[in-house]
């Protein structure tokens, strides 16, 4: 297999009493409408039941038909009669119910929404449940998203490159649109609907004003149409001064008439190509992009020209908070707050604010993002990042859901104790909040396997699932996920899930421990490079970052140093203000740390970091004869490109551990505890290294 099928593989299910028990639960599917998004339902379930249950699975319209299954929506007079329409009063435009009743004394199985779309959300909910094997014979299902935009974020770029890409080039190929649809837009469709996600941004923030031109424009329609049936929106990013670049205006001031009116007839004209277009997301006035401070204007100027363009047609505009200045000499952490808070409750209705995690940059481990909690008058937006840039790109085995999960539920404490990120961003704060969303930094391209590391198709997972229900713990996706990709062995369960589970901890302690950040190289940011001090600007040096000296290690974020901490609420800071107290796995991003200051295990810092560093480096070789221990219930062509890929990791952890610590040592001048084995190769070795040809370069 080249893990092409991701999660929808639908093999014959092994289990003889399961797959006996199917059969019998299971004989066809009855289908209320043949619009397009039906049509795709049944032929989903049919493929995907046939296939697993071993046996034809018959689909029909026909209301005297008996087939266990009904997939209708609630008007559906398939349904008169049942409690279907009383349960989808609470289930929205979205949410799906799958119930076990009895029909005319016959036992069925209704999957149900408002929609086509709920329901065909609750046909992929069905098959996960056969997939992974679960009990069938009394369902109660009622499922709801929790937030409404589940999104990825493409960073494509039009040329097919993709910004921090590992998993080959862009799907989509602008040359062969819009004539040639390949089938693989549909698989992708197919995919992000069986976990719910709803919007594609298909184009990179840094972005290019060519895809606002005709041409492309029917390009996009054409992949908006392809996408259409499977509830899939799409958006693009706005370049801010593309009135002036296809405009051929002067300026892109957004108080200036001409350019408000030119992005209206420009809005207008893509609703003509695009009806249901979802909006734009802007990345502006940050890394070099244009933006409305180029005017002197605010960022609720630029946002609220935009929306004001897109409101008509019911579009939103996503703006980004990843914003840091040039000029200022100010902790970068502290920047997108110091910008954004006084412009909450400035923004027009239809603006949603898209804040990273973290205040710095998807780092392997980072606080959450201060501004959670922090502007109660203006829809947030979650941005996770799913493409590995910080955490192994393509080689490394991490699975990101305790990441995603750690800073949903961090506590913001803004409405007291319990105020989750995740209940920021979901709307529990504020009723009349509309707007509602969280998307992720997509991690495809067109490798076969989609995602580049077999492994990292979990995250993509991951991601969806949390999106539509940021309650699911990352243990049960992992679970649901290999269950689906690979096998429902105990056996094998057991062993590849506590891989996945320690697999981010173990990437956080080879590569950037107790806190640490941003030491990677420079640009590509593939590997360790502490020692970088030569950028243009400070804060992008890493050395800025852990600022090593005699003396200790780490940033000093409290009051005695940037400060950010005031950033937090009050009860949110407490975990972290005191050296003394501060959570071990964050203290060196908010403190300087002496390096004979003593940790709780009893270690100095010093020999704690030693200690990170290699158990982390030493975990990979568990994690390879785990996976080892899984060849039998693991096809043999993945089953060798994971076994690859952990060795490229191991190599991987070994070069973080010597670089870092060699480097450090160079500020620590103490000796790397003699009971491990000391770095073969010197610190110029590593220095010296060079990839000029890596992915991001
Ligand atoms: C950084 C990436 C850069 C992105 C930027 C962003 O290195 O490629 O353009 O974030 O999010 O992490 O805008």
């Amino acid at each position: 297999e080249t893990g092409y099928d991701l999660w929808l593989r639908y093999q014959p299910l092994q289990n003889q009493t399961v797959l006996t028990t199917y059969r019998q639960q299971i004989s066809g599917i009855t289908l209320g409408g043949n619009a397009e998004t039906m049509k795709i339902i049944g032929e989903e379930l049919q493929h995907g039941l046939s296939a697993m249950l071993q046996k034809k699975i018959t689909v029909t319209n026909k209301s005297s038909s008996t087939a266990s299954l009904i997939a209708a929506t609630g008007i559906s007079p398939l349904l008169a009669g049942t409690e279907v329409k009383k349960l989808l009063a609470q289930t929205g435009e979205e949410g799906f119910i799958i119930l076990s009743q009895n029909i005319n004394g016959q036992k069925r199985i209704i999957i149900s929404g408002n929609t086509d779309k709920a329901v065909l959300y609750g046909a992929f909910h069905f098959l996960r449940l056969i997939q992974t094997e679960q009990a069938i014979h009394n369902l109660q299902v009622v499922s709801v998203p929790k937030v409404k935009l589940r999104m990825l974020n493409h960073w494509d770029n039009m040329n097919r490159t993709v910004e921090r890409g590992y998993a080959g080039f862009s799907l989509w190929n602008w040359h062969t649109l819009p004539g040639y649809i390949d089938p693989r837009y549909i698989d992708y469709a197919r995919a992000n609907a069986s976990i719910g996600i709803n919007g594609t941004v298909l184009t990179n923030v840094n972005a290019n004003a060519t895809i606002l031109t005709k041409n492309y424009l029917e390009k996009v329609k054409a992949l908006a149409d392809a996408f259409r049936p499977y509830g899939i929106k799409v958006y693009l990013t706005a370049r801010f001064s593309a009135p002036i670049e296809i405009g051929g205006l002067k300026t892109a001031d957004p108080l200036d008439e001409k350019v408000r009116q030119w992005w209206k007839d420009k809005v207008k004209e893509i609703y003509q190509y695009v009806p249901d277009f979802g909006g734009f997301v802007v990345k502006a006035n940050s890394e070099g992009q244009p933006g409305p401070q180029d005017y002197k204007r605010s960022h609720t100027d630029g946002a609220n020209m935009l929306a004001e363009a897109v409101a008509p047609f019911n579009g939103i505009i996503m703006w980004r908070a990843f914003v840091y200045s040039a000029e200022k000499n100010v902790d970068r952490h502290k920047q997108a707050y110091d910008e954004f808070v006084p412009l909450d409750g400035s923004f027009n209705k239809n603006v949603m604010v898209q804040v990273k995690n973290g205040a710095i940059d998807f780092m392997p481990r980072e606080p959450f993002h201060p501004l959670f909690g922090a502007m109660p008058k203006t829809p947030l937006m979650m941005e996770f990042q799913v493409t590995q840039e910080y955490l192994g790109q393509a080689t490394n085995l991490v699975y990101l859901g305790p990441l995603f999960k750690e800073c949903l539920e961090a506590d913001t404490y803004t409405n007291g104790k319990g105020s989750t990120v995740a209940k920021v961003l979901d709307g529990s704060f504020n009723k009349a909040q509309t707007l509602t969303g969280i998307t992720g930094v997509a991690n495809i391209g067109n490798d076969i396997n989609w995602c580049g590391h077999p492994f990292a198709q979990a995250n993509w997972y991951a991601m969806g699932r949390l999106a539509w229900d940021h309650s699911l713990s990352a243990e049960r996706i992992a679970e649901e996920w290999l269950r689906m990709t690979y096998s429902n062995h105990p056996a094998f369960l057991q062993t590849a899930s506590k891989l996945m589970m320690e697999s981010r901890e173990t990437y956080v302690q080879y590569s950037n421990p107790i806190g640490l950040h941003h030491i990677m190289g420079t640009g590509h940011h593939y590997g360790p490079a502490p020692w970088v001090s030569n950028l243009n600007r400070p804060d992008w040096n890493p050395v800025y970052y852990h600022k090593a000296d005699s003396i200790g290690i780490g940033f000093n974020r409290t009051a005695t140093g940037s400060n950010a901490l005031e950033q937090y609420h009050p009860e949110a800071r407490k975990i972290w203000e005191n050296m003394n107290t501060c959570e071990e796995k964050n203290l060196l991003w908010f403190h300087h740390v002496p390096w004979t200051f003593k940790m709780k295990s009893g270690r100095n810092l010093w020999d704690e970091l030693c200690f990170n560093y290699y158990t982390g480096a030493e975990k990979v070789k568990t994690m390879q004869q785990a996976w080892a221990g899984l060849e039998p219930y693991v096809d043999k062509q993945r089953h060798d490109q994971v076994r690859m890929l952990l060795n490229v990791q191991y190599d991987e952890a070994i070069w973080w551990r010597n670089a870092c610590l060699l480097y450090f040592q160079t500020f620590s001048k103490k000796p790397i505890p003699a009971n491990y084995p000391q770095p073969d190769k010197t610190l110029e070795y590593y220095k010296s290294l060079r990839f000029p040809l890596a992915p991001g370069n």
